[in-house]
């Protein structure tokens, strides 16, 4: 069997007797829900005279069919238009500290002249200025600064060698008085938050945003000795190595002095002691 919704439409077709043709005067309605009838007739007509008027009332049964669940589904529609960007969303909550990473920068400067760091340096360790002597063409160019205490591992005695002396302030006591042949000290000096460090001669200052460790002069072998030296940056208020006023010479530090040689003149001025600076950063 088979269910059906019967919708019975009254459609009254007024027949006048006279032309012009069938009028529809009045449609009206009457709706059954949910009867059922097998055989159902499509349309139901009946005719009556009302006032010598023919009357013709047509009943159509509209069937409404069962649904479409034994259809074939249909095809796939068309894609949609993207949708609007949503709200953005509640910070998320701070993740965990990650490892410590790898350690880098810190620089190492030598203070010439100082046995101490200047502040938010460490002092890697005290030492004494030495060199190769004044007097030979040979040995080393650099001076150094050697430990108080040094650790030996061989007690052989090189046939062939350089020789490593002591340094003294030379002829000096226009600016540093008091420390003509005074031996000479060391610091070296370890900033663990810079990673960069500058020597700048002729400077007593240092780029911006950049720390000035110290300040003072440039020192180097005397302009005629068979040794040359290279420039170091002695500081401006140097020490001496306690007992050590006695001449014996060695290495020797002295000023250097400005020539208009090569050199603009001014602002650069002739004969002046050079002034030099340590910068880290
Ligand atoms: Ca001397």
């Amino acid at each position: 069997g088979w269910s059906v919704q019967n919708f019975w439409g009254g459609i009254a077709l007024l027949a006048p007797p006279l032309d012009p043709p069938l009028t529809v005067l009045l449609v009206a309605a009457t709706i059954s829900t949910a009867a059922t009838n097998e055989r159902g007739s499509p349309s139901l007509i009946t005719e009556e005279k009302v006032n010598d008027t023919l009357v013709r009332s047509v009943y159509l049964q509209v069937l409404r069919g069962r649904d479409g669940r034994d259809g074939v589904p249909g095809r796939d529609g068309v894609k949609g238009e993207r949708g609007d960007k949503g709200e953005k969303g509640e910070k998320g909550d701070t993740g965990a500290r990650g490892d410590t990473g790898p350690k880098s920068g810190g620089v190492v400067y030598t203070r010439w002249g100082r046995k101490s760091c200047p502040t938010g340096a460490q002092l890697l360790y005290e030492g004494i200025a030495g060199g190769s002597h004044y007097t030979h063409s040979g040995g080393g160019a650099n001076y150094v600064c050697l430990p108080k205490v040094p650790q030996y591992m061989s007690t052989h005695i090189p046939s062939h060698y350089s020789y490593m002396y002591g340094s003294e302030y030379q002829e000096v006591n226009g600016i540093f008085p008091g420390k003509h042949d005074h031996n000479v000290p060391c610091a070296v000096c370890y900033t663990t938050t810079k990673s960069v460090k500058l020597m700048i001669p002729a400077r007593t200052s240092c780029p911006s945003s950049w720390t000035r460790e110290y300040k003072g002069y440039l020192m180097a072998e005397y302009s005629t000795h068979a040794r040359n030296a290279v420039y170091e940056c002695f500081d401006e208020a140097p020490e001496s190595i306690a007992g050590s006023h006695t001449n014996v010479d060695g290495a020797l530090f002295y000023f250097v002095r400005t020539t208009c040689t090569g050199l603009p003149c001014p602002p650069y001025y002739v004969n002046r002691p050079i002034t030099c600076v340590v910068c880290t950063k």
